[in-house]
């Protein structure tokens, strides 16, 4: 399969933040090996979104002794700490857009669409299409992507520029599948006409 990219693509980079990386607060394994593979489809794509999760220190998700699995989690990417920094090698400069997210206290988002203008804000560059990368596949990359395919665009996850949770072990591979059961195009990188 060969996709060509269109002036009517954008590029969803999720989350690429220093503490989904290994050794950050809230590790995803292999996190930062993807860094390069983002970058070049980041040069590819006519409209780039990067989402970032941004949230206060009192955040309900917020658990001392967090257990993954009933999404409770360590603190992480709390605004303005080096945490919730983009990855430094991350080319942040490229991005037409960051959605800021999960920024309520009392209010868990995983998607970058969820009581974001980000909708709106694709229809209005005339984006169709939207391909989501970045971390996590089980997390916030799977549910940007239902939404994106929810508010009307062709939607593409781009599987070997993401990188999951997988707690259990088996995870990433069952939210994939729901991606594809709910019409999301599971693609690779390689299937992308980024010349
Ligand atoms: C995420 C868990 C908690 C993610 C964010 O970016 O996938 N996962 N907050
Ligand atoms: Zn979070």
């Amino acid at each position: 399969m060969t996709l060509e990219i269109t002036p009517q693509d954008a590029l969803i980079v999720v989350d690429m933040q220093n503490d989904f990386m290994p050794h950050g607060a809230l590790a995803v394994a292999e996190g930062d090996y993807i860094v390069p593979l983002v970058n070049q489809l980041l040069a590819c794509f006519p409209t780039r979104v990067l989402t970032r999760d941004w949230h206060p220190a009192d955040h309900l998700s917020f658990a001392a002794n967090p257990t993954y699995t009933d999404k409770s989690w360590p603190p992480h990417c709390v605004q303005d700490t080096p945490g919730a920094a983009f990855h430094p090698d991350l080319q942040q400069e490229r991005a037409d857009k960051i959605i800021s997210k999960g920024t309520d206290p009392s209010r868990e988002a995983y998607s970058g669409f969820q009581h974001t203008d980000l909708a709106e804000w694709l229809r209005g560059r005339n984006v169709r299409r939207v391909f989501v990368t970045g971390l996590a596949t089980d997390f916030c990359v799977k549910a940007t992507a239902l939404d994106a395919k929810q508010a009307g665009f062709e939607t593409y996850l781009v599987q070997d520029a993401a990188r999951g949770v997988n707690n259990p072990p088996g995870s990433v591979e069952a939210e994939i599948q729901i991606m594809r059961n709910s019409g999301i195009h599971v693609i690779h990188s390689s299937d992308l006409d980024c010349s």
